[in-house]
């Protein structure tokens, strides 16, 4: 992406992702995040994929809760719809400095449809285009361990041997931009960590990181 130096120049808040299985304490933890980085009195906003709220998000909502049936690549192209419908508030709220920390993005999009046997790069091409996470948190714990901890609720992907086969793909898609968190630690220590990373996140971003697809 080419972007001219006064938008270089000025500063910009952070989009941090968190991914990882169900059950990995993703969304705890994107909480925990937010109410501190708050309360440093930095501007961020608590994200997430899918965003139920909007009519494409109430149809997959529909759809996870197996209220209604849908074809592998349809679900797939309104999972990805649901992000596109949301990139230019995303992209106005970095741009005007806010930083996004968001709950889910288009990794889970291409390893919950790859475990269905999708072609992944078929499932990588709707994503082409979004806005690149300037960090990526991945909570690694085992779909074993996932599985114990209280359970799943009863939405179409919360079984065991469907999140092995996510846990899977994910692997396929970690690359440099991923941390990936021990999220069999404690609570209080990914935490820790996961503050430690989004800090140092925003801080470049605010020194005049540019914005990517
Ligand atoms: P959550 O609201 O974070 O619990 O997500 C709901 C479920 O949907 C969860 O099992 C993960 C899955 N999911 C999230 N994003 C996508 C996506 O883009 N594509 C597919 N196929 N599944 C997704
Ligand atoms: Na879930
Ligand atoms: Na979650």
């Amino acid at each position: 992406i080419h972007m001219d130096n006064s938008q270089r120049l000025s500063s910009r808040g952070s989009l941090i992702v968190l991914e990882g299985l169900d059950r990995s304490g993703k969304t705890s933890q994107s909480t925990k995040l937010v109410t501190h980085l708050k309360s440093e009195g930095i501007s961020v906003e608590a994200w997430r994929f899918p965003d139920r709220s909007t009519s494409v998000g109430q149809m997959i909502s529909a759809y996870l809760a197996n209220d209604t049936q849908l074809d592998d690549r349809t679900i797939h192209l309104l999972f990805s719809a649901n992000r596109w419908e949301k990139r230019s508030l995303m992209e106005s709220r970095l741009r005007s400095g806010t930083s996004l920390v968001v709950d889910r993005y288009s990794y889970s999009g291409v390893a919950f449809s790859a475990a269905k046997g999708l072609d992944i790069e078929w499932c990588k091409a709707p994503e082409v285009g979004l806005i690149a996470p300037d960090q990526v948190i991945f909570l690694g714990i085992s779909p074993e361990r996932a599985a114990e901890r209280g359970g799943y609720g009863t939405e179409r992907y919360e079984h065991l041997d469907f999140q092995r086969k996510v846990a899977q793909h994910y692997a396929k898609l970690q690359d440099v931009s991923w941390k990936v968190i021990d999220g069999g630690l404690s609570m209080e220590d990914v935490e820790n960590q996961i503050r430690e990373l989004a800090l140092d996140c925003i801080a470049k971003c605010k020194a005049g990181k540019p914005l990517a697809n």
